[in-house]
């Protein structure tokens, strides 16, 4: 079974329970079941969420070993960790970011993504439904 890494960052674990105007109602669960609806066959998800920078890195490191793509919603730290961006840039297979929320149309510090330097492609915007979409084309890709 091919894993692919969905990866949440900081705060992302209270999905569904504030601020639903801009992140909506579906909890990280919702988003799990979602992703693993999207999955082709012979693929599995794995999803993580921490609050923890280093926790992040250390599942990215890992994942060199065990997933053969990574979706991730970094939260806060899109705009901030160089450290992230270093980590994923050890990775080989596709990355994709996913923003649940339109960040170019927030405030500015939003629109600055250090990932984005290394993701393949960039979702912002369909809510949850990004994670779905992220998940299907790395199936395509490695599939
Ligand atoms: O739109 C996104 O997915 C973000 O990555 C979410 C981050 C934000 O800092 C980014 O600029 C855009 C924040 C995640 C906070 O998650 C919450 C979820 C529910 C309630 C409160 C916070």
């Amino acid at each position: 079974m091919k894993s692919v890494l969905l990866l949440n960052g900081p705060n992302l674990n209270l999905l569904g329970q504030r601020e639903p105007e801009i992140y909506g109602h579906e909890t990280l669960a919702d988003v799990e079941a979602l992703a693993r609806a999207a999955c082709a066959d012979g693929f599995d998800v794995v999803q993580k969420q921490s609050n923890w920078e280093g926790q992040l890195i250390d599942w990215i490191h890992e994942a060199r070993e065990n997933a053969v793509g990574i979706v991730i919603n970094p939260g806060a730290l899109t705009h901030t960790s160089v450290a992230v961006l270093d980590a994923l840039n050890t990775f080989a297979g596709p990355v994709i970011e996913v923003h649940i929320s339109q960040v170019h149309k927030r405030e500015a510090f939003r629109h600055v993504s250090y990932v984005s330097k290394r993701a393949d492609a960039v979702i912002a915007g369909l809510g949850v439904d990004g994670y779905a979409a992220a998940v299907a084309r790395i199936c395509k890709l490695v599939g």
